[in-house]
């Protein structure tokens, strides 16, 4: 649906009529649908089996409420939790947004380096991490002292001599858990994933709760999920996706979702069958096992409903042998971190190769040119820019990226795309510099900066090539420093030694003269890439 006026406005609606959504915090929102859904199961862990029903699920959120407020943790604060996915990480993410404490986010995959970034970056008081991690965040805050005087209590999921746990604040009698908290809905933030946006470093992206509230309610009448549903948790709730459509989106219907840490195979494809899933949430490369390995006939993967893909480009040919196999459409979904982060929504009726589905209600969109700036009619391909609730309030301590993110109350996504006859998006390039490998965000100017501290490199820039598997994966361009010995395996070792493993050099390295960059000398990645896909 579109409509045009004489000034060549061209804003796009959702098909759904936009819903009332009432001003709420997400404690208000939540916490009496978890009394409603009561003995129902809530929680499972596929590791350890540990089950949560509703009401204890609300039981523990208050106890872990009130035992940080017992440690001195008030609203606003943040706290930092860095693990896989667990039942713990679940209640961890529902006992701050309901608590006012502010929740960010670590990739498990973090490097020291790249943990103390994060840390900083968000003014942290507090960490949850997994037993396993500890001696990552032990490292990281035994070398600085800023972060050693501003981090108050480590906190443990499992056991570590002279920590706490996180189980003894599940013995916390709940006393100092305050419902009536005074959050202001618009404006206090709930949630602070990392993105790096259409450009740059990773930032952290100001989620309210309004903005949380918002989405929960707008996805929920396109994606129709149940309370009879259950959801596999594979995919990582540091993640967005993981934390508001996967976890808050099916309990906020009274669904069961089941954890799991990582994708493996066979336990991944045991799960489905042992837990009967109905909705599975996957990133590209899931869908791509699923639809092409033969280890997959092995298991009932009938209870499926609604196979869901999104947060990377889903080609056709995998589309359609999705298809093939399983006799069923992939719905897909598209958005970003700071939309909260669903924009677009395909139904399992509606769904088509090649598109994302229909825009949420209460959500306007532009399709803009490039050159020209204009807003551009359906079929006509430009910026994806979208306005509505569930855009962020900006980024933390950036107003420089806030403002040039959010203009005029549109967020411009940097992605490109069109809208076809029947009001349905189609993503066809990215314009901004992401990378996304997996479904993982990797930002170049990560790696470039990295590169550019390398003592025989003098210039870098980094872009993604495609790559059958994992979507993209980051290639480098590098000049020497003049009468510098270098090899690319040099350069590949170097980050291989300095980043997390999904940011590594998968698409090698070229060895040029000068970096392309405009007369403002910004990195031309354009350049690049038209030069790399040349070579093919
Ligand atoms: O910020 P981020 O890492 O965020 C995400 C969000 C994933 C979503 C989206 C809708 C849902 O319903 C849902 O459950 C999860 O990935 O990365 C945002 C960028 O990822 C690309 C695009 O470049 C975004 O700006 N992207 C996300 N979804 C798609 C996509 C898609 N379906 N097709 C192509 N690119």
């Amino acid at each position: 649906q579109f409509s045009t006026s004489l000034n060549l406005r061209v804003i796009y609606t959702s098909p759904i009529p936009d819903i009332e959504i009432k001003t709420q915090t997400l404690p208000e929102y939540l916490l009496p649908k978890f009394e409603a859904f009561g003995n129902r199961r809530a929680i499972v862990d596929n590791e350890t089996g540990k089950t949560y029903t509703y009401l204890e699920m609300r039981d523990a959120v208050i106890k872990l409420g009130s035992a940080l407020h017992r440690l001195g943790y008030r609203k606003g604060d943040v706290l930092c939790m860095c693990s896989t996915n667990n039942t713990e990480y679940a209640l961890l993410i529902l006992a701050c947004v309901t608590s006012g404490i502010i929740l960010t986010t670590t990739n498990p995959s973090y490097t020291s380096a790249e943990l103390s970034r994060h840390l900083h970056h968000s003014g942290t008081v507090g960490v949850v991490v997994i037993e396993t991690l500890l001696p990552l965040v032990k490292e990281t805050i035994a070398g600085d002292r800023d972060l050693q005087n501003e981090i108050k209590n480590v906190i443990v999921v499992g056991q570590a001599y002279g920590y706490r746990s996180f189980s003894s604040l599940l013995d916390d009698d709940g006393s100092l858990y305050n419902e009536n908290l005074d959050i202001d809905p618009h404006n206090d933030v709930a949630l602070l994933p990392y993105s790096s946006g259409t450009s740059g470093l990773p930032k952290g992206v100001m989620l309210t709760h309004m903005n949380v509230v918002s989405n929960l309610q707008q996805f929920r009448l396109l994606s129709k999920s149940v309370a009879d549903d259950t959801s596999l948790c594979i995919l990582p709730l540091f993640h967005c996706y993981g934390m508001i459509p996967i976890l808050m989106g099916v309990v906020q219907e009274g669904g069961v979702l089941v954890t799991m840490p990582r994708f493996e195979p066979e336990p991944f494809l045991a799960a489905i069958e042992q837990h009967r899933v109905t909705i599975l949430q996957m990133v590209p490369p899931i869908a791509l096992f699923l639809a092409k390995h033969p280890m997959v006939e092995k298991y009932d993967l009938t209870s499926i409903r609604t196979p869901f893909c999104s947060a990377a480009p889903l080609a056709s040919s995998l589309y359609n042998e999705y298809l093939n196999r399983f006799k069923s459409t992939l719905v897909q979904g598209y958005g970003m971190t700071e939309l909260s982060p669903v924009a677009t929504l395909d139904t399992m009726e509606s769904s088509h190769e090649g598109t994302v589905g229909f825009l949420v209600p209460n959500t306007n969109a532009k399709i803009v040119c490039e050159e020209t700036g204009a807003e551009l009619g359906p079929g006509k391909i430009g910026e994806v820019c979208i306005r509505g609730p569930q855009v962020m309030k900006g980024y933390h301590k950036n107003a420089e990226a806030t403002n040039e993110t959010i203009r005029d109350g549109w967020l411009h996504t940097g992605d490109i795309g069109y809208v076809n006859d029947d009001g349905c998006f189609v993503i066809t390039d990215r314009l901004k510099e992401l990378i996304k490998y997996k479904g993982f965000q990797v930002a170049p100017a990560e790696l470039e900066d990295l590169l550019l501290t390398h003592p025989g490199i003098m210039d870098a820039g980094v872009i993604g090539v495609p790559d059958e598997d994992s979507g993209e994966v980051p290639r480098a361009y590098v000049v020497p420093k003049p009468n510098q010995p270098l090899t690319q395996e040099d350069v590949v070792t170097f980050v291989e030694d300095n980043v997390s493993g999904y940011k590594r050099l998968r698409g090698g390295v070229e060895i040029i003269d000068e970096i392309p960059k405009s007369p403002s000398g910004k990195i031309l990645r354009r350049i690049l890439r038209e030069s790399y896909a040349k070579k093919d």
